[in-house]
């Protein structure tokens, strides 16, 4: 990832030295500075407007990632998970995924989830199958949460709340009623929080941010980001090879024989394809 200017010095998940100084305005009579800021291990970043190129800090030193994903409900089609994970790897946040509403689920359903759960975990992401709704395996998912700053992704409306709220009850986010949507075209300045859960380990919400914010990548760079491919790539014959067209390509060869799920291999290409080469997710 580019070097990027930022307008925030200290972001949530900062790990930071502070001074403590003595402040007769303060009600505790005493003020905390900040006076360092530990190196961050990742961070996520936004941009502050479409044209701006300073970026704001979203979170730091996030350790992992749950997308949430609904096979109907909203439909959540390969595309957009993928776009999640690359985005998470680009990142350096390891990520899994989260099948949410399953109390929904009809019997096509289940074999569309089948299918994702077959290509996700044969690539090596742990994927988990929940019901926020009943409460189904939510406890699965706060043994993950210990000990952890954790993530919740995901389209609008896949329950990523409703899923926070469950995890720690005392958290009283609001759902389904005000969509991520809507609070974007308001343009409120929303800056993301950290809550402990009860049990150990903090989540962050952020709220009006879709997916991961804004990355910029090089074309070359995208096959880095997809673990299926990533050991192939030194077997393709030209070493600026796209894996789109030329010959002697590992890559595409492993998609022709189905080691590299078709849907990924898709994914891939739509991303090589777009915007110029540069791949900007908002
Ligand atoms: N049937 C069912 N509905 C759910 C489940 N989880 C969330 N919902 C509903 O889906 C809608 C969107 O949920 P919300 O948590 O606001 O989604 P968010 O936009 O991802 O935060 C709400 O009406 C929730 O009640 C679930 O597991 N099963
Ligand atoms: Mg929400
Ligand atoms: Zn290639």
């Amino acid at each position: 990832m580019k070097e990027v200017r930022t307008t925030n010095p200290v972001a949530v998940g900062d790990r930071v030295e502070f001074e403590l100084l003595h402040d007769e305005t303060s009600k505790d009579g005493v003020t905390g500075i900040i006076s360092a800021i530990e190196t961050r291990r990742n961070y996520i970043i936004r941009k502050a407007s479409n044209l701006s190129k300073e970026s704001q800090i979203v979170a730091a030193n996030v350790d992992q990632a749950f997308i949430v994903v609904t096979v109907n409900y909203p439909v959540t089609l390969p595309g957009f998970i993928d776009r999640y994970l690359i985005s998470a790897m680009a990142y350096s946040i390891p990520a899994c995924l989260v099948f949410n509403k399953l109390d929904l689920y009809n019997a096509k359903d289940y074999e569309k989830l089948e299918e994702y759960l077959q290509t996700y975990e044969s690539i090596g992401y742990k994927c988990f199958q929940v019901s926020a709704e009943k409460n189904f395996n939510i406890d699965i998912l706060r043994e993950e949460l210990k000990g952890k700053i954790s993530l919740f992704s995901g389209l609008s409306g896949v329950g990523k709340s409703s899923i926070l709220n469950r995890l720690d009850p005392s958290l009283t986010l609001k759902t389904g009623v005000i969509s991520d949507h809507h609070q974007q075209g308001k343009h409120t300045t929303t800056f993301a929080e950290m809550f402990e859960v009860e049990g150990g380990g903090y989540l962050i919400d952020t709220p009006g941010i879709r997916g991961f914010g804004v990355i910029d990548m090089e074309k070359t760079e995208i096959s880095h980001y997809f673990p299926e491919m990533f050991g192939l790539l030194d077997q393709c014959r030209f070493f600026n090879c796209t894996h789109t067209h030329e010959p002697g390509c590992a890559v595409k060869a492993a998609a022709e024989k189905g080691e590299i799920p078709a849907t990924r291999y898709e994914s891939y290409l739509s991303l090589i394809a777009e915007d110029n080469g540069r791949y900007r997710q908002a």
